[in-house]
């Protein structure tokens, strides 16, 4: 038996690596409480025992819990017939990749130190699935050379699936306690596309010193899922917070992980480019305002107007044609777009000291190109007479 639980063992291992099983829905459960959990899987016959808290010091085995944690169990001792207990049967939502029915056993004798479960006691666990006849399954039995007895953690497992449609047998060889064959657990497993299941448990028992204690029946419901991979090149600007809500600032390739659609995980690649926001301030030189950020593209604003766009002003630097006013700029750097504070220009005075004597039609700089109206450097003024002066204007704000 050991070997065939190693190799058991084996295949499962194998499987995992294949899928990953994302949900296990409890469909039914019998726990043998007085109030039992829900969902509660009923059953339609009397149960000859149940027992709770722990076996005596002078019981085997001594201090051994008789329903799992010292909860309550389905107790089974010198029923010759069998307690056979039919458990309803459970209509199963469609989805279900796979379905387990499974419980925990311990093998006991009550009444003293020695004895236990024989050869001819035993708990037969038969199914029906859709509706047809009964299968019997699987069989535990007492050891082989009689008195043998376990308890709920003990190693063996009888687990297998619902075919082949004959009883496989699962029983220790020796007298006396069972830490390694002792079967502690039992499961049947089925595919998930059958309509209705329903189990009976006999556990049959030939004297009153071999006790059989079951607790924990549960019928689940599993959902086997792949993993999936993405990529993704998103362009950010300063930061970028991936699906699974981390936060990159530097431009990369990471991998995020989030649920799939259906629960087991999405791989993403990131290919990640992270822009720097634009240099959002501007140098004030008289009546034109520059801005700091260069290889950008611009939109002069007007502040006093809503923000509004100025038609044709685009460039990095703009000399406003009203005397006063607010300005922004609006920077797309990259696609990473923002917007200066507003500047305040008040070129009244200056303009009126300009006007107070002649008009100007034209402003030269000292190696004689036309510029803009700066204050505090040497330029040289046309006026509309054709005089022309070189001088300062001081700006003192
Ligand atoms: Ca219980
Ligand atoms: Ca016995």
């Amino acid at each position: 038996m050991k070997r065939f639980v190693l190799l058991l063992l084996f295949v499962l291992s194998l499987s995992f690596s294949l899928k990953a099983q994302n949900v296990i829905d409890t469909l039914a459960m019998q726990d043998f409480e007085p109030v039992p959990a829900t969902p509660v899987w009923n059953y339609s016959d009397t149960l000859a025992d149940t027992l709770s808290g722990y076996a005596s010091a002078t019981s085997c085995i001594p201090g051994t819990p008789l329903g799992i944690n010292g909860s309550t169990a389905w107790h089974v001792a010198a029923v010759g017939g069998g307690n056979a207990i039919t458990f309803d049967t459970i209509v199963i939502p469609s989805g279900y990749d796979s379905l387990y029915v499974s419980f925990h056993l311990a093998a006991l004798n009550l009444l003293s130190s020695t004895g236990g479960p024989d050869n001819l006691d035993y708990v037969l666990v038969q199914y029906s699935v859709d509706s047809a006849a009964y299968v019997s399954r699987v069989r535990i039995r007492g050891a082989i050379n009689n008195n043998c007895f376990w308890p709920y953690d003990a190693a063996g497992q009888a687990v297998v699936s619902y075919l082949p449609a004959t009883e496989s047998v699962f029983q220790p060889t020796n007298s006396g306690l069972q830490m390694t064959e002792g079967i502690s657990y039992v499961q049947i497993s089925f595919p998930g596309n059958i309509s209705s299941l329903s189990i009976i448990i006999t556990p049959r028992s030939s004297t009153s010193s071999d006790s059989w204690l079951i607790d924990d029946l549960v019928l689940t419901g599993a959902i086997w899922c792949s993993n999936t991979t993405d990529s993704i090149a998103p362009v950010a600007c300063e930061s970028y917070t991936a699906p699974s809500g981390t936060v990159f600032t530097m431009s990369g390739l990471y991998y995020d992980t989030i649920p799939n659609a259906a629960g087991c995980d999405s791989i993403i690649a990131i290919n990640l480019t992270v822009n720097p926001m634009p240099d959002t301030s501007v140098v004030q030189a008289g009546a034109m305002l520059t801005a700091s950020q260069t290889g950008a593209s611009y939109q002069w604003l007007d502040c006093d107007n809503s923000f509004a766009q100025i038609t044709g002003e685009t460039g990095q630097s703009f000399t406003p044609a009203s005397m006063t006013g607010s300005y922004a700029v609006e920077i797309d750097l990259s696609g990473c777009v923002d917007t200066s504070a507003c500047y305040y220009l008040d070129q009244t005075g200056i303009d009126e000291w300009i006007n107070s004597e002649k008009q100007v039609v034209k402003i030269l700089d000292i190696t004689g190109r036309e510029t803009h109206f700066r204050p505090n450097i040497p330029l040289i003024f046309i006026y509309e007479d054709g005089t022309r002066e070189c001088k300062i204007v001081f700006d003192e704000r």
